[in-house]
């Protein structure tokens, strides 16, 4: 066990109204029963486990301005965010285990309030940047991304449970990584507001080594910010992580993933990390679920220092003949 001097605080968030398919809220108690606990802990992290937060019953929940499950949504993620707010408190740096990304609202409102400003690395197959007026779908967890830009505010309508919180993100504090699926309104404001992104045929052209250079270059040139990384599982390449509610073929492979994670905690920054959209019910066998989890804790390790090489202690000797 190494001194690494890290501690994880982990939140786990078994929330799934987000989006329609049943499982997701499954995430949390199958990455700990992957063993994510005790492996942070041979690292030789301090692991805190705050357990999984329960979240308010609402009895009617009618669609707003075509939106699903709102109410649910602003709920839960005030919730969420006192949560991490807690665990920064704590000194930890925060993991939140998903649950659906409708989550990141409440994740990154409650690092934002505990810390300050954020740069924020969203690593996903989606944009997740659609307002409540440009879904085709009515999910949440296609929006988290417009609730929290400051830029986006005038084009958010006030809804029902989300008067707690307020926009808490710049846009030129935000790189997307990994996005293949694009809504045309999504397209638009990623342009309009000039967002820094690394599609898959930028992670192609520059190889994922460049793509975290300027990643980091990029959000350092205003300041050195904490780091909050969302990290939708659904960014890997769905041969490797199946078992999620919108599997979209072309992802990343499961070392320019992991890489990502390395290259985050090098810099020392790394403050909050999501990850969410496992959903043990999508996997069509147990290897597809087994493989998914699995991919979910290695990001997580990766994270928390674990080197590929093995995290070795520095005063080995060689026996003498
Ligand atoms: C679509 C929407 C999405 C995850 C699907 C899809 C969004 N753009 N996010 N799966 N994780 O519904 O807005
Ligand atoms: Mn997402
Ligand atoms: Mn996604
Ligand atoms: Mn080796």
């Amino acid at each position: 066990p190494h001194p690494l001097q890290r501690s994880a605080g982990i939140i786990g968030a078994p929330f799934s109204k987000g989006q329609s398919r049943g499982g997701v809220e499954c995430g949390p108690d199958r990455i700990r029963a992957a063993g994510l606990l005790d492996r942070l802990q041979q690292l030789g992290c301090a692991v805190k486990d705050y357990g999984n937060l329960t979240f308010e019953d609402i009895a009617v929940d009618e669609p707003v301005r075509g939106s699903k499950s709102v109410r649910a949504v602003g709920s839960a993620n005030q919730r969420l965010s006192e949560a991490v707010q807690a665990v920064k408190k704590d000194g930890h740096t925060a993991v939140m285990l998903g649950g659906d990304h409708s989550l990141a609202i409440g994740s990154i409102h409650g690092h934002t309030a505990a810390v300050g400003p954020l740069s924020v690395v969203w690593v996903d197959a989606h944009a997740d940047v659609n307002t409540p007026l440009t879904s085709y779908t009515g999910n949440l967890h296609g929006q988290p991304m417009s609730y929290l830009l400051y830029e986006l505010q005038s084009k958010v309508p006030v809804l029902p449970n989300f008067s707690w919180m307020k926009p808490c993100l710049s846009s030129q504090d935000l790189v997307y990584i990994g996005l293949r699926d694009i809504d045309p309104a999504e397209h638009y404001i990623l342009k309009l507001l000039g967002v820094k992104v690394f599609c898959m045929s930028q992670v192609d052209q520059l190889g994922v080594a460049r793509v975290m250079e300027e990643t980091c270059d990029y959000l350092w040139n205003r300041a050195k910010k904490p780091i909050h990384l969302s990290y939708d599982i659904d960014a890997i390449d769905p041969f490797i992580t199946p078992a999620t509610g919108t599997p979209v073929v072309g992802g990343l492979t499961y070392r320019e993933g992991l890489y990502i994670t390395e290259h985050l905690c090098q810099t020392g920054l790394l403050s909050a990390v999501d990850l969410v959209e496992v959903n043990p019910l999508r996997g069509r066998t147990e290897d597809h679920v087994q493989s998914t989890v699995s991919m979910a804790v290695d990001l997580l390790l990766g994270c928390f220092g674990r080197l590929r090489e093995g995290n070795h202690l520095p005063n080995y000797s060689l026996p003498e003949p």
